[in-house]
């Protein structure tokens, strides 16, 4: 019989010894120790393969009495990757419920925070760096790449420009970014489902460098897409585009929303009620709440050195939305598909910078779907 090696790095030893956890969970990965010693210096690496094997478990037990909306289902995912010490981090990558004190803070204190010059140059240089990563997920959508493998290219592009991927354990969430697959609307969980010919897929990016954070999404087409994904899609982007059209100082953070539901109206088409744009510069998330639908409360007026996101949601059928038993894949009630597009903004003098810009000398401003149209 073989001898097992013990799984502590850099032990060579033979290993007798298995995790009791790991027996009880019934791990069956190989995972051996030669000593009680190995076991506790392994301890804060090992145990995550606990949590995986757990939440596996979870999703399984939920599934059972879950009823799905549409087609797509869960896959198991992969365990958190590591972002090496070098990189800054923001506060709650190592809070051990993700929990952001500065992000409370700035909430809290009810002000739309004016950002300095300075703090204007962090921030554009955070956007720009958040746009290359995903114009590097953007090359490698095709049939048949996982969720999990564009996860690991994002993580992989972010630490290659010395950037924390923000989604990564904010609130506990699991992965680098989010990929939401045909009926999802936001945070799906990049797993090890393969995308499909006929998908759309949005995959939302963002990057914190140099105490800053840069926020852009798209939506892609895999393969070839029916004509009325085309359709959801475009629109999608134009109600961002329009939506941009109206930011200048003295504009209310509510009037966003008008225009935005405008043209979802005039397309047959709805508006995601429960996920916003926000405010984000020195957190991730924080004042100006922006709301994409019609109507809204939302306070606030534009200010030069304001900048916040705008990222509207918009579903083929009807606007609202469920949650998976996984607590955070954001899904349409009637299993129909909904699209997306993100930019993080900053209010000028005259109106408004795109700091998240696709600059492509070909392509130049335009988001990828419409690349091959
Ligand atoms: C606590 C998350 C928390 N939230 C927002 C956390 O603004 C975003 N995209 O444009 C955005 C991205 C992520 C995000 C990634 C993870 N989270 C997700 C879902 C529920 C939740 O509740
Ligand atoms: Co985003
Ligand atoms: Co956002």
């Amino acid at each position: 019989m073989q001898n097992l090696i013990c799984s502590k790095v850099d032990c060579k030893k033979v290993a007798n010894f298995r995790c009791p956890t790991c027996l009880k969970l019934g791990i069956s990965d190989g995972v051996h120790f030669c000593s009680q010693d190995c076991f506790r210096q392994s301890w804060d690496s090992h145990k995550l393969q606990h949590k995986q094997a757990r939440s596996v478990e979870n999703i399984k037990e939920n599934n059972s009495h879950y009823t799905y909306s549409g087609l797509l289902r869960p896959f198991p995912y992969t365990p958190k990757r590591i972002v090496p010490d070098t990189i800054v981090k923001p506060d709650y990558a190592t809070h051990p419920e993700g929990v952001s004190f500065s992000e409370n803070r700035s909430k809290s204190s009810g002000v739309i925070e004016v950002l300095n010059k300075e703090e204007i140059t962090k921030l554009k240089k955070a956007c720009k760096l958040g746009r290359e990563v995903l114009d590097v997920a953007a090359k490698a959508i095709k049939v048949g790449i996982t969720t999990d493998e564009i996860d690991r290219l994002v993580h992989q592009a972010c630490i290659e420009r010395d950037c924390y991927p923000s989604p990564l354990n904010y609130y506990k969430y699991p992965k680098s970014c989010c990929t939401s697959v045909n009926e999802i609307i936001c945070h799906g969980i990049p797993d090890e489902r393969p995308l499909e010919d006929g998908d759309i897929v949005n995959v939302d990016i963002t990057v914190y460098h140099d105490g800053f954070h840069g926020d852009l999404n798209e939506t892609f087409f895999v393969g070839n897409v029916d004509e009325a994904s085309k359709k959801l899609v475009k629109v999608t982007y134009e109600c961002l585009s329009k939506a941009i059209e109206l930011v200048k100082p003295g504009v209310k953070y509510r009037d966003i929303g008008n225009v935005i539901q405008k043209i979802a109206n005039q397309n047959g088409v709805s508006v995601v009620k429960s996920f916003c744009g926000h405010g984000i510069h020195k957190v991730f998330h924080t004042l100006p709440n922006v709301p994409h639908y019609a109507k809204n409360k939302t306070t606030g007026v534009m200010q030069p050195g304001h900048s916040f996101t705008i990222e509207p949601m918009i579903n083929q059928g009807t606007w609202r939305d469920i949650i998976w038993p996984d607590e955070w894949t954001a899904a349409t009630q009637d299993g129909k598909r909904s699209a997306q597009f993100e930019h993080t903004l900053l209010v000028t003098e005259t109106g408004c910078e795109i700091l998240t810009i696709r600059n492509d000398p070909v392509f130049k401003s335009q988001p990828h779907f419409m690349d091959n149209l």
